[in-house]
């Protein structure tokens, strides 16, 4: 294997992942919305690095920037479906139907359309390959606000999973990657629609996953023998664990 395209390669997990796959020798396809940030991965990484910006919640735009790969590029071994958001932290009766549309034409379409683009080639042409779509374990453990968001990753777990049941018999692999709470990404800048001292509070005083942890752990996950499928891998940091359940009580 050594052609991979990353999605949402313009900041965060993306942006890490091109760096660790670009340093391993791999040549590496970056997609995102922001071209200037994507000439800017170009001119650290060279070569190794080509921008392809790309708005992936537009199907017909996924379709013709696959199909106009360069030479030397179109044969995709290793896809990191990574582009996804979270828009709010409403209650669902008070959240805006906008944000909740943005994070499935994102997290779901746009996954399904980069991943429908190219997998009929990864395919055909019989050789070992990989999908890594970026869950979260916000689509294993509910939380206050997460409505929508945790709906779009349960639908990426699930969807890695059929993948992979589809693709039996072939030596096309699939993993799911759920991670949990991680700082030094846009990803709650974006979700408090840039309010950014409300989104550093999140990660105040807590040990938090990095870019560069999911980074390795995709990396790790591209340099397992052909033979492997890892079908899901859910990281927290150890500052992070598990909710207790709720109790709604009456007042007397
Ligand atoms: P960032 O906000 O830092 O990065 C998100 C990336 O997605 C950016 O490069 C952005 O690029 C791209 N993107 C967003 N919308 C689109 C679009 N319509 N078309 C193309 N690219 C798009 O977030 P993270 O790196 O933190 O998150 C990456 C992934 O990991 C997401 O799927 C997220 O849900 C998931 N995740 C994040 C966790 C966290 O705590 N940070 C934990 C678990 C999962 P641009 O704006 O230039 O288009
Ligand atoms: C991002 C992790 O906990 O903010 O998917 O949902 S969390």
């Amino acid at each position: 294997m050594n052609i991979a395209l990353v999605t949402g390669a313009s900041a965060g997990f993306g942006a890490a992942i091109c760096r660790h796959l670009a340093a391993a020798g791999w040549r590496v396809i970056g997609t995102a919305r922001r071209a200037e940030k994507l000439q800017a991965l170009h001119s650290e990484i060279g070569e190794a690095f080509l921008p392809l910006p790309l708005d992936v919640s537009d199907k017909a735009a996924v379709t013709a920037a696959v199909q106009g790969l360069p030479d030397g590029w179109r044969d995709v071994d290793l896809l990191v479906n990574n582009a996804g958001l979270a828009v709010g932290l409403e209650r669902a009766d008070t959240a805006r139907i906008e944000d909740w549309e943005r994070m499935v034409a994102t997290n779901i379409n746009g996954l399904l359309y980069v991943t429908h683009a190219l997998l009929p080639q990864m395919v055909q042409r019989g050789a070992s390959a990989l999908i890594v779509n970026l869950g979260s374990t916000a689509g294993n453990w509910p939380y206050f606000g997460a409505n929508v968001y945790g709906g779009t990753k349960a639908f990426v777990e699930q969807f890695s999973l059929n993948l992979r049941a589809d693709l039996a018999g072939t030596p096309v692999r699939v993993t799911v990657l759920e991670p949990g709470l991680c700082s030094g990404t846009e990803f709650s800048n974006v979700r408090f629609r840039g309010d950014d001292a409300r989104a550093a509070a999140v990660y105040e005083g807590v040990q938090a996953l990095t870019a560069d942890d999911i980074a390795r752990t995709v990396l790790w996950l591209a340099q397992q023998p052909a033979h492997v499928n890892v079908n899901r891998i859910e990281m927290m940091p150890v500052a992070q664990s598990f909710a207790g359940l709720s109790v709604a009580r009456k007042k007397n």
